[in-house]
């Protein structure tokens, strides 16, 4: 193989190899922000211990975390069944991501306990668009706006 066709491969090879990098997803940007408004939903024998120090799962009512139709960094107590039934978080949350080291899961239904079918895994840096992960309850719904109930481990 003559030297330049060798060279000419070489610089295609390159070539190719960076529109690959260039087409893979960028991460979403995502940290829970300094200044989250707190909706603290923890036992209230765990509030008696204190302010948190992990267990937040940051909830916006809009996709990536856009913050203008409002965000909530909610507390939980640790695999305590969350219900957002009642709260202005009910049937609305569109995008969310939790506390480095915990791990949620998001159910569409609150009965006593966490119920529905199947749920949503939230961990860090979460999910910064509902709207493209189908509910295992099947008719062509999504995720979207149809969170009852959390629960979250750390
Ligand atoms: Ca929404």
């Amino acid at each position: 193989m003559a030297p330049r066709v060798l060279l000419y491969l070489l610089a295609a090879a390159a070539g190719i190899t960076s529109v690959s990098a260039a087409a893979l997803p960028e991460p979403a940007p995502f940290s829970i922000p300094a200044d989250a408004e707190i909706l603290d939903l923890r036992t209230e024998e765990d509030k008696k211990l204190g302010k948190r120090v992990n267990g937040g799962v940051y909830v916006c009512k809009a996709i990536n975390f856009d913050a203008n139709q409002g965000c909530k960094l909610i507390l939980t107590t640790w695999g305590n069944p969350t219900s957002l039934v009642g709260s202005d978080y009910n049937n609305v949350i569109s995008s969310a991501g939790a506390d480095s080291g915990t791990n949620c899961q998001f159910f569409d239904a609150f009965n006593g306990d966490c119920i529905g079918q199947g749920y949503l895994p939230i961990n860090n840096p979460g999910i910064s668009d509902f709207t493209q992960f189908p509910w295992a309850g099947g008719g062509g719904q999504t995720w979207n706006d149809i969170t009852s109930c959390i629960k979250c481990w750390y």
